[in-house]
């Protein structure tokens, strides 16, 4: 697209809607048409067709964008923690999955995505391709000293009342994890920082796999630092460690010592299996998060009072 937006928070440039609302982004006084000139904005009347843009692309969300989602409402940010490797991402696309597939969590249902692109670029390696009859895990999570993860967006509603969250789950890569684990002021730990400063609620991977094979020892050692690190930051935040890829089995002296560091170290503790051998166990273990971080809502509708008994001072603004 030729010419650009002078806001640092404007998308126009990449396909999205002009950030002051103006239909047409290029009638807008922060466009600059001709980039080379950028005292030009603004080149005036545009005169062909307007195509309505929404404000947003489908792609991971990053900061910019929670200023655009957050105010409509209680949002929920999980931070996802767990080494490189450990299963992080297949737990979100096989909850996805089954999302699509009509599961519903804890009794709240889908009513949208922000981040539908997204979830769907991690969902085709997993779906059967018929031309190769083959599918995959998703690709390991790109490393980058980006200070956000990319977040991957759900938008529920209590099937009962009505009331409705933006969750927002993190998708951040392992070794941002192991080394905030060793050293919380890391260069390639900022991102593992914002996570665990602004999250809700926390979800500790822990590898079954790499808990029962030749390197299980280390496996160990990285898990506890990890819950060790985590517990300095979080008060009674609740924290899910998620024993994924539970189809392999490690053994019970490794379990029970990891067990332990986290039942010393955080307050407000849940244990769960997951595996996609079982793909219910992946929305089972989702579930149990938002039911445990489903917040109230912010404020109670406003009622009000009755302060004086008399017809002329009855009126409530309604009839
Ligand atoms: N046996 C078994 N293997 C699994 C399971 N889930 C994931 N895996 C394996 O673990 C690998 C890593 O899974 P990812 O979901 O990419 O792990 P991640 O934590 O996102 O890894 P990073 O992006 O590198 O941090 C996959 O490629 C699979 O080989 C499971 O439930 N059982
Ligand atoms: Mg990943």
């Amino acid at each position: 697209m030729v010419g650009s937006c002078s806001n640092p928070n404007c998308y126009a440039a990449d396909g999205e809607s002009c950030a002051l609302g103006e239909p047409d982004h290029k009638k807008c006084c922060n466009w600059i048409s001709d980039p080379k000139n950028p005292s030009k904005t603004n080149s005036g009347a545009n005169e062909e067709a307007v195509a309505y843009k929404i404000p947003w692309s489908g792609s991971a969300l990053g900061i910019n964008d929670f200023i655009k989602l957050t105010p409509r409402g209680r949002s929920i940010l999980i931070g996802i923690l767990g080494a490189e490797n450990s299963g992080k991402t297949t737990f979100l696309v096989g909850s996805y999955l089954k999302l699509l597939a009509g599961s519903s969590i804890d009794n709240k249902a889908f009513c949208g995505s922000q981040t539908l692109g997204a979830w769907e670029s991690l969902a085709s390696w997993v779906r059967f391709d018929d031309i190769n009859h083959l599918s995959s895990f998703p690709p390991h999570t790109p490393r980058s000293l980006d200070r956000v993860p990319g977040i991957l967006h759900l938008a529920l509603k209590d099937i009962t009342n009505s009331q409705h969250r933006d969750v927002l789950l993190t998708d951040a890569p392992g070794e941002w994890f192991s080394s905030w684990s060793l050293n919380e002021n890391n260069q390639e730990a900022e991102g593992a920082q914002w996570v665990v400063k602004n999250s809700d609620a926390f979800i500790i991977f822990a590898d079954s796999e790499k808990l029962s094979g030749s390197e299980r020892g280390q496996a160990r050692n990285e898990l506890r630092q990890l819950i060790e690190r985590l517990s300095d930051h979080i008060g009674d935040k609740p924290v899910f460690l998620f024993w994924a890829k539970s189809d392999q089995k490690p053994n019970k002296t490794i379990v029970s010592n990891i067990r332990k560091t986290l039942s010393e170290k955080v307050n407000n503790s849940h244990e769960l299996s997951v595996s996609v051998e079982n793909n219910e166990s992946l929305v089972q273990a989702l579930s149990s998060v938002i039911h445990e971080v489903w917040l109230s809502p912010l404020a109670d509708q406003i009622k009000e009072p009755v302060c004086i008994h008399s017809p002329f001072y009855a009126f409530r603004g309604r009839v």
